[in-house]
């Protein structure tokens, strides 16, 4: 079945969507996404899948007239190429049922998550598994990132997209739903593949999320389609330690839970959550990912760092798509916690442990 299929349109006759798909998009804002119950997310998933691929029109502007060429490493930098899927999977939050920091039982369900999956060439099998957040994708300055990425999900049936940050790229590379402007890599389709090719320029150095930026986005992030990009200045020596965490949040009417869960990497809770180690000595580096509506603020026992202005935190805020990384030498070693301090966060999920050895 395509698409723009004959079942598409009868899903949508039955659904009373008519022509308007596109206006249920229009009208989904993320902090209506709270309020939506199953039935609406059941309804916005079948507008997204009767979505046709946008058909270029006639250039509305001289930029739509604009070609691309496919960048090249520069001189002495290489191609890092990666194989992609999206694809779904049923995803426990809180696989033991238990948070430890409070000794408390917590739901356990599962529920169904879109996600980034890295396979080895040519997508012939599974390099790792379908988790939350997707594979780090890691380059140096001068590098271009060759990303091959293919829509292999069958559930949800609706067209996808890789977006980049930081990374340099064409409008052909940007991974986004532009509507009638959008160009090939913005609407992949199920079953459909496409190449990104991104450029790691001096300014990229950093870390940065990647995410679905299709029709669905707001829908498809809080499921889990994001993951993380790492770009080094040429040659530099990788910490001792590195971490990606992704702080999110997943709405009761997705999660099927009678609240809302806030998350790291996918998880909630202590226990569940991802479990950080360390040994005195060592280089560590967090790097801190604000993937949903709110501003977070990331708290470290028993450590302190520079923040950007230069001043020492312990508690830096990331808000949308803003990345806060922690570095610092390890020197006190035990058992701390690392939690958002916005209680209504830290209460619901987002918390773990930081293990540190002498
Ligand atoms: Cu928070």
């Amino acid at each position: 079945m395509s698409p723009g299929g004959k079942k598409g349109l009868d899903r949508r006759d039955f659904l009373g969507l008519g022509a308007g798909a596109a206006g249920l998009f229009c009208s989904l804002k993320l902090s209506d996404v709270e309020k939506l119950n199953s039935r609406d997310i059941k309804r916005i998933d079948a507008a997204a899948a009767s979505l046709k691929k946008p058909q270029r029109k006639e250039a509305r502007d001289v930029v739509d007239n604009y070609t691309f060429a496919t960048p090249e490493p520069a001189p002495g930098g290489q191609i890092r190429e990666y194989w992609i899927q999206a694809t779904s999977v049923l995803w426990n939050p809180s696989p033991t049922g238990h948070d430890q920091w409070m000794n408390m039982d917590v739901p356990s369900k599962r529920y169904r998550a879109f996600v980034y999956q890295e396979m080895t060439t040519g997508f012939a099998s599974p390099l790792s598994p379908a988790s939350i957040p997707g594979p780090t994708l890691e380059a140096e300055v001068g590098d271009v990132l060759r990303v091959h990425f293919r829509n292999a999900d069958r559930k949800f049936f609706q067209a996808v997209t890789m977006h980049p940050h930081g990374v340099r790229y064409n409008p052909e590379y940007d991974g986004a739903y532009y509507g009638d402007f959008t160009r090939d890599g913005g609407f992949i389709g199920p079953g459909e593949e496409f190449t990104y090719t991104w450029e790691a320029t001096k300014d990229s150095v950093g870390a940065w999320p990647y995410h679905d930026h299709g029709p669905n986005h707001v829908l498809n992030l809080t499921r889990g389609l994001y993951g993380s990009i790492i770009i080094r200045p040429k040659g530099a020596r990788k910490p001792d330690r590195e971490y990606f965490l992704h702080l999110g949040s997943v709405f009761p009417s997705v999660s099927g839970l009678d609240s809302m869960i806030h998350t790291v990497n996918g998880r909630a809770y202590a226990g569940n959550t991802p479990t950080l180690r360390a040994k005195v000595g060592e280089k560590v580096a967090i790097h801190v990912f604000g993937m949903n509506n709110d501003f977070h603020t990331f708290h470290m026992h028993g450590h302190r760092w520079p923040g950007p202005g230069g001043a020492s935190t312990d508690s830096p805020t990331v808000g949308p798509s803003e990345t806060a990384t922690v570095k610092f030498t390890e020197d006190n070693p035990g058992r701390y916690l690392y939690h958002c301090h916005v209680a209504g966060h830290q209460d619901a999920g987002m918390s773990g442990w930081y293990l540190v050895e002498k």
